[in-house]
């Protein structure tokens, strides 16, 4: 088998089928980009032609895949966060005109150039850790002008950086202050003008929406999720964060990828998520930076067999956190998942998340040759230390 480069020497953790497929004395091989072979030596086919990479008995996983971000944003939100260290709550601070509008303000201001660089940082952050694919979502600009601003930036980091990067127009995230609380008719725009219009110049691969007492009502994402149907985009929904609106449920009616959040889903909204094939997306960090209490419903998540995965969700207010490795810490710590959660969590089932399974999140044959190279003995240390990075190298498309 012809092919342009072999990790030889090495441990897998290929993720295929349910656990994590350890692989000792494992090889990978690359074609044009693509895996041609990920596997044990001993069994390898005849691999010709290749350059020879000697990893040294290191562990390589698929690359990292942060699939819930909303990486592009200007200015921060720390003066709020010390609003909430003397006793305001994120939802009080919300109604009284700071939280996201906050930073609607900010990146309204922006432009597309300073969007970029101020996202750079962060960016290099995560790709530090070996993150080869991240979902960047607008609604800090809800209007369209300063969305379609916020995704031309998000595709910009994608030729600014070797990393994959997939586009969800978050239009339905907040009220902006010119609607003058009218939500409806704010719906009605992003519905006949937003999503008609990122879908045309194919800006957008998803779209999501904030389904909350503090964002927009069930039959209103109803309303953003047919007009996604309409132009033919896929959804994923900002589900039972604060409170439980039967998000998960209405995700799963309409076939979202996935459904994100869910600390007050009930059973009734996991099983409909079951089966509808819509993933999960949990997102420890806010639960952190929140002090929330309510925990999302592992268990029952496990017990219907969805897909889990876990994300960052770097934004300015409820989650400042742009590390993967710490996100599958505090996933462990705060949620009690499992060594083996987290990393499908970042890999295979965030591919999942992103509707991207049948090309990255595992190493086997026809994915993206995507990989992270650890400096590690076992996997259990990516997910038990804190503030500590044993990324080795990355590669990205074979290279
Ligand atoms: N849920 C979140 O956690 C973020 N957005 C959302 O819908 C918070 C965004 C922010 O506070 O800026
Ligand atoms: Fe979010």
């Amino acid at each position: 088998m012809r092919c342009d480069r072999i990790w030889r020497n090495a441990r897998l953790a290929t993720l295929t089928g349910v656990g994590l497929g350890v692989v000792e004395n494992g090889v990978v091989a690359s074609k044009d980009g693509r895996i041609v072979y990920a596997g044990a030596e001993a069994g390898a086919p005849q691999l010709d032609g290749a350059e020879l990479v000697d990893c040294k008995g290191r562990w390589i996983t698929p690359g990292l895949i942060d699939c819930h971000t909303h990486l592009v944003y200007a200015s921060d939100r720390a003066r709020e966060f010390e609003m909430r260290l003397s006793g305001a709550s994120y939802e009080e601070i919300a109604r009284a005109g700071g939280g996201i509008l906050s930073t609607v303000k900010a990146t309204r201001a922006a432009s597309e150039q300073q969007l970029v660089e101020a996202a750079l940082p962060r960016l290099d952050a995560l790709i530090g850790e070996g993150v080869t694919t991240i979902e960047i979502k607008s609604g800090y600009g809800l209007s369209f002008e300063h969305e379609i601003k916020q995704l031309r930036a998000a595709r910009a980091l994608g030729q600014e950086r070797d990393v994959r990067v997939v586009t969800t127009l978050l239009g339905a995230h907040a009220l902006p202050p010119e609607a003058n609380g009218d939500k409806e008719k704010y719906i009605s725009l992003v519905c006949r003008e937003m999503i008609p219009d990122v879908a045309r110049e194919a800006l957008v691969d998803a779209v999501d929406a904030f389904c909350e007492t503090i964002g927009f009502s069930p039959e209103q994402t109803a309303r953003v999720f047919e007009a996604a149907a309409v132009n033919g985009l896929r959804v994923k929904l900002h589900a039972d964060q604060l409170s439980n609106s039967h998000g998960a449920e209405l995700a799963a009616r309409f076939g979202a990828l996935s459904a994100d959040h869910l600390e007050h889903s009930d059973e009734a909204g996991i099983a409909a998520m079951a089966k509808a094939g819509t993933a999960a997306v949990l997102l420890p960090g806010a639960f952190y930076f929140l002090r929330e209490t309510k925990q999302p419903p592992l268990e029952l998540l496990r017990h219907y067999g969805v897909p889990i995965a876990i994300a960052t969700d770097c934004n300015p207010g409820t989650s400042p956190l742009s590390s993967l490795l710490l996100t599958m810490n505090l996933a462990a710590t705060c949620f009690r998942m499992t060594v083996e959660e987290c990393l499908a969590g970042v890999t295979r089932n965030a591919a999942r998340a992103l509707g991207l399974e049948r090309d990255i999140g595992t190493l086997e044959p026809g994915k993206h040759c995507d990989l992270a190279i650890w400096n590690v003995e076992s996997l259990a240390e990516l997910v038990y230390r804190i503030g500590f990075n044993p990324l080795h190298s990355r590669v990205m498309g074979g290279r």
